[in-house]
């Protein structure tokens, strides 16, 4: 008796230990996981051309810190928008879809669009997922993305919103939530404004995995220096106000090396569409502007830095999308961004009557981490900002549907040297589609569509298979019922 009890204890002790080692065990490898998940943030600036930052060719706007910071991590020569304008580039960039799978048809909210018309609440968001892995997220900038209650960036996956719901020529109130915070912006300020509260909620939130959207309104019209920053450039105030924002990126990644997570942190610069007509900015050597479907309409710069995860200094021309970006930040934060979606859908907020979101975007990140240098080709689809379907791109080759399309480059070709506007002046008296070879002319302007109809005919072909498909599978537009 006294043996089985004594047996009994042991068998229990045992097992008590057994279950301690793998409590511990199990403790020790979530904490594991929590300390090796990277922090991301996701910086973004507004109609900020290709050629905008010294480190992408600019004369005399000087961007120190995004130079250094490509030169720590990697340079995308080959980047597209995900549209030509601020609305469905966002949609893109955040669903990673084509706009017109979230039912934007044309323009922006406010123009062309309602203003009280938006991203669908059931759409699922990178902040969503990234919120669902257990991130705290938050937004900081402009959202322009819905104002209306249920559009709103802390309805859409973000923690927390401290935000501009328009672009910044278009209202004059800051939000934190579901508040007006401020009534009457000053505009030179904003950039401060964005950076102070990103600053902060690095700092509150360092010892936790953390994803921010830094989406400045600089340097969107009206380009308005800020008073420690007018005329510092020698660039004007489009200068300062572009040079401004690098040195606030300067605040940004100096908050990370006080808290020591500079190297747990993944930093994505990128731009919304390409310079808007009018302004300062500058896409060369590519024509076209914000709206077009032109190089310069989405062709914009982007970095990526993971320091000590993504090999340093190097420069890619592997062509990468906005909406490549959602599956590859999931990618490298160790997402199962399948799994995550088909939950997220799942959940009782989702109309069942709507299609699943289907991505364009594919994840790069093994291009990113150096383990690949190129990934098979796919196409890339270029919508007028006024919602046309005008180009596609496949490898070196684009392929314009409408040649009328290709003759204005907004602006840009003022600095074409004038052999080339001859080049545009026989362009425009051609008839039928227009085929490019941006490996051989960047500036869109030598036809090859007599030499090679093999192409044309792929690429319109390809076109039309990819326009029905899109337009297939969508989540509407989100408009009020009354
Ligand atoms: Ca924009």
């Amino acid at each position: 008796m006294f043996y089985r009890l004594f047996h009994l204890q042991c068998r229990f002790f045992i097992v008590a230990i057994g279950i301690s080692i793998a409590c511990w065990f199990i403790s020790s490898s979530v904490l594991a996981i929590e300390t090796a998940r990277p922090n991301v943030i996701l910086i973004m600036v507004d109609d900020l051309g290709y050629n905008d930052l010294s480190g992408f060719g600019h004369p005399e706007i000087k961007t120190p810190v995004l130079d250094q910071l490509a030169s720590e991590g990697v340079r995308l020569t080959n980047y597209y928008a995900g549209a030509s304008v601020c609305t469905p580039s966002r949609m893109a960039l955040l669903t990673g879809c084509y706009a017109v799978r979230m039912g934007w048809e044309q323009g922006v909210v406010g123009y062309k669009m309602g203003l009280r018309d938006g991203l669908h609440p059931v759409a699922v968001t990178m902040a969503e997922v990234f919120q669902e892995a257990g991130y705290v997220t938050a937004m900081s900038g402009k959202w322009h993305l819905g104002s209306d209650p249920p559009c709103r960036p802390h309805r859409q996956g973000f923690d927390s919103a401290y935000y501009i719901d328009k672009s910044n020529n278009q209202t004059r109130q800051v939000w934190r939530d579901d508040e007006v915070v401020e009534t009457k912006f000053v505009n030179r300020h904003l950039t401060e404004q964005f950076t102070e509260e990103a600053v902060e909620f690095i700092g509150e939130n360092s010892r936790h995995p953390f994803f921010l959207y830094l989406a400045y309104t600089a340097p969107h019209f009206p380009v308005q220096a800020h008073p420690d920053w007018k005329g510092t450039s020698t660039f004007g105030a489009y200068g300062d106000v572009v040079e401004e924002v690098d040195a606030r990126i300067g605040q940004i990644l100096s908050t990370l090396s006080v808290q020591g997570i500079e190297k747990n942190t993944i930093i994505l610069f990128c731009s919304d569409n390409g310079p808007q007509p009018g302004q300062a900015a500058s896409a060369f050597p590519f024509r076209g502007m914000k709206w077009s479907a032109l190089e310069g309409g989405t062709r914009v710069p982007c970095i990526i830095r993971w320091a000590g995860k993504i090999p340093a200094g190097r420069s890619t021309e592997q062509v990468v999308t906005a909406m490549d970006l959602f599956p590859t930040l999931c990618d490298l934060a160790a997402i199962n961004l399948h799994d995550s979606l088909g939950r997220l859908q799942q959940s009782p907020d989702a109309e069942q009557s709507m299609a699943l979101q289907h991505l364009d975007g594919r994840s790069v990140a093994k291009v990113f981490l150096g383990t690949k240098t190129s990934l098979p080709e796919r196409e890339v689809l270029y919508w007028h900002g006024m919602g046309e379907l005008q180009a596609i791109r496949r490898g070196a080759w684009k392929l314009f549907l409408n040649r009328k399309a290709t003759v204005s480059g907004l602006g840009v070709d003022g600095e074409l040297p004038i052999e080339r506007h001859e080049a545009l002046e026989d362009l425009a008296q051609g008839k039928g589609p227009v085929l490019f070879n941006l490996a051989e002319h960047k500036d869109e302007l030598f036809d090859y569509s007599a030499q090679r109809p093999d192409i044309v005919k792929q690429l319109s072909e390809l076109a039309e298979r990819k326009l029905d498909e899109t337009r297939q599978a969508r989540i509407p537009l989100w408009q009020p019922k009354n």
